[in-house]
């Protein structure tokens, strides 16, 4: 059989520590559990196999316990203790258990007392007000339950959504609602409009001059599958994908603290009010009180907002309680890069390997998306896709480039590949071979499973090639699937400002990779970065969006970023230029 995976194994430890809260065990069994399924599920390599070799143990968290839980799972399927709970409690009572204001004791007496097992027999035994006969139960309590199942059904499952996802259907959203005839204007709030990774639910702040029609329309626009009842100023929306959306219809002369109190973060709007408060001010979403005066300002804009507190506008991106305050103060802050200032892209494919459209296609997009410049750098021979592009394959391909470049006005095209950096640090090509290349993107597509240390030898050994121009997705995470992988990025960051290779931030949104805090220390370590959408179609550059986000969120300037340059000032950057010029 097939080992089971981390996360099948965290399941199963969530599980026993769920079924030994039911069954009363003592605290601290429940949390060893926990704390093993936590382990489990952000372990790098697989846990099924560390247990058969006896190294689970090593983990944080894991004990010879729960090591031979996990290799019984592994050889057996089944974890006996597991299958035994299993079979004295049902999985309804689980998940009742979950629901706030019940918990594991009161959830037993429930079930035990009036074989309430499961969410839908919990909400038939309080409409039937049959649980209010019970001792320490109540008809408020029946009521508080009914609230909390309604609650829990409307959010669904707790999964965050990947912001691209988010922002299809969201901006659809934004968009019917801003062309109702009521709604006077309306923004994104929260992590959407911060431009974060990925996003709980979304958030949006309108005025309106009827604001309970436009909440009633709001309900019945085609991407909302259900809603709760439209309320005079707020209505709670859940798509066809699954998003939950809030709505929030608000005064005009009050847009301003509303949109800031909903943007967050909720870091940044705890240190805003701690500073307000030394300054007598107290703020809320309803204005910022005077306790002087006794007076609220009401502010129509979120500048006012700032200005009230002496502070300069921040930049939603910015908010996050990574220094924003006080830069704000001191007249400080970053002027960030946009996606205007972005002139080339130096990592896209083709149908030379996994791409879907030809090298004039895609310099013909890059050109309509407002690039002078364009590397195609198609993936090297061993990443084995069917067209693979081998040695002489590679030759043609230059060729090919440099023929385009010259039929195609308007756009540089640069001959590139995206090597692949080997375990022990090598490339794919000879030597000779990516020099004659304008530009190399060299990154980890396989064997992530390498502790810290191997792993940032590989990498560096790439960094100090001098035909490397630029690191690819340097840590391999996928966004909501796959963690990062284990590497010394202080390190990496070292050698590549020593080296002079560049960085990218790769914009696709299930990377953005380097991270904003990743790519915030690498500058400030002197790294050249770049942000590279790795299209592989002609639609692929629009991405590039995240990718600005993410230099935002890394406090990033135009000056910071490569390829904000025009082609004769970023050629000379790069690593083969220096190194075959001696400097
Ligand atoms: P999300 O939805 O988890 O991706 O992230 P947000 O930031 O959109 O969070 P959400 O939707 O729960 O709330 C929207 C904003 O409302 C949040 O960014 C700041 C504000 N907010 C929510 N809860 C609190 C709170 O407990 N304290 C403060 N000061 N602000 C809060
Ligand atoms: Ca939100
Ligand atoms: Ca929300
Ligand atoms: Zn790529």
């Amino acid at each position: 059989m097939t080992d089971p995976t981390n996360t099948e194994i965290a399941a199963a430890l969530d599980q026993l520590g769920d079924l030994y809260e039911l069954d009363g065990a003592v605290i601290h069994r429940i949390v060893a559990y926990r704390n093993g399924a936590k382990a489990a599920r952000e372990a790098s390599t697989s846990v099924s196999q560390l247990a058969r070799e006896g190294r689970a143990t090593e983990l944080p968290g894991i004990g010879s316990t729960l090591q031979e839980k996990i290799l019984a799972l592994a050889e057996t399927g089944e974890i006996p203790a597991l299958e035994k709970l299993r079979a004295k409690f049902p999985p309804g009572l689980v998940e009742m258990t979950k629901l706030p204001g019940l918990g594991p004791k009161r959830a037993r007496r429930l079930y035990e007392e009036l074989q309430i097992d499961s969410l839908a027999s919990l909400r038939a035994a309080a409409q039937e007000e049959r649980i209010r006969a019970l001792s320490g139960f109540g008809a408020k309590a029946e009521e508080q339950l009914l609230a909390a199942l309604d609650a829990y059904e409307a959010s669904g499952p707790q999964t965050r959504t990947v912001l691209n996802k988010a922002l299809a259907v969201g901006e659809e959203l934004l968009q019917a609602i801003r062309e109702h005839p009521a709604t006077v204007r309306a923004e994104f709030a929260g992590s959407a409009r911060r431009m974060a990774e990925s996003v709980k639910d979304l958030d949006i702040v309108a005025t309106a001059s009827d604001p309970a029609a436009l909440a009633r329309a709001a309900v019945e626009l085609a991407q909302v599958e259900a809603a709760s009842n439209p309320g005079e100023n707020a209505v709670r929306l859940r798509t066809h994908a699954g998003l939950n959306v809030d709505l929030r219809i608000v005064e005009p002369d009050q847009f301003g603290n509303v949109l800031q109190h909903l943007t967050g973060s909720k870091e940044h709007n705890v240190a805003l009010r701690d500073f307000a408060v030394r300054r007598g001010l107290h703020i809320s979403e309803y204005g910022v009180l005077d306790d002087a005066t006794g007076i609220t300002h009401r502010c129509p804009t979120e500048q006012e907002v700032y200005a009230l507190l002496g502070m300069a506008y921040i930049e939603p991106e910015l908010r996050e309680n990574r220094g924003e305050l006080e830069a704000a103060l001191e007249g400080k802050l970053p002027e960030l890069i946009t996606l205007a200032d972005l002139k080339g892209d130096l990592h896209a494919h083709t149908t030379a390997s996994d791409g879907t459209a030809s090298i004039e296609e895609m310099a013909l997009a890059a050109k309509g998306f407002g690039y002078e410049y364009l590397a195609i750098t198609d993936h090297s021979a061993s990443m084995g896709f069917g067209a693979d592009v081998s040695d002489d394959q590679l030759r043609r391909q230059i060729e090919l480039v440099r023929r385009a470049d010259v039929e195609i006005d308007g756009i540089k095209l640069l001959a590139g590949s995206e090597v692949n950096i080997f375990p022990d640090g090598l490339l794919d090509y000879p030597d000779e071979l990516l020099a004659e290349l304008d530009w190399v993107v060299a990154s980890v597509h396989t064997s992530f499973r390498m502790n810290a240390k191997e792993m940032t030898e590989r990498v560096i050994a790439a960094i100090e090639h001098p035909y490397v121009d630029c690191i690819g997705h340097l840590t391999g995470r996928k966004i909501e699937q796959r963690r990062a992988y284990e590497l010394d990025f202080e390190a990496v960051a070292a050698a590549a400002a020593r080296t002079g290779t560049m960085l990218e931030i790769n914009a696709n949104p299930d990377r953005r990779d380097l991270n904003e805090l990743h790519a915030r220390a690498a500058s400030a370590a002197g790294v050249q970065i770049v942000i590279n959408t790795d299209a592989h179609r002609v639609g692929g550059f629009a991405v590039a969006r995240y990718g600005v986000a993410t230099a935002r969120r890394a406090w990033l300037t135009p000056g910071q970023i490569a390829n904000t340059r025009p082609w004769a000032e970023f050629a000379p950057l790069r690593c083969r230029v220096r190194h075959e010029s001696g400097s």
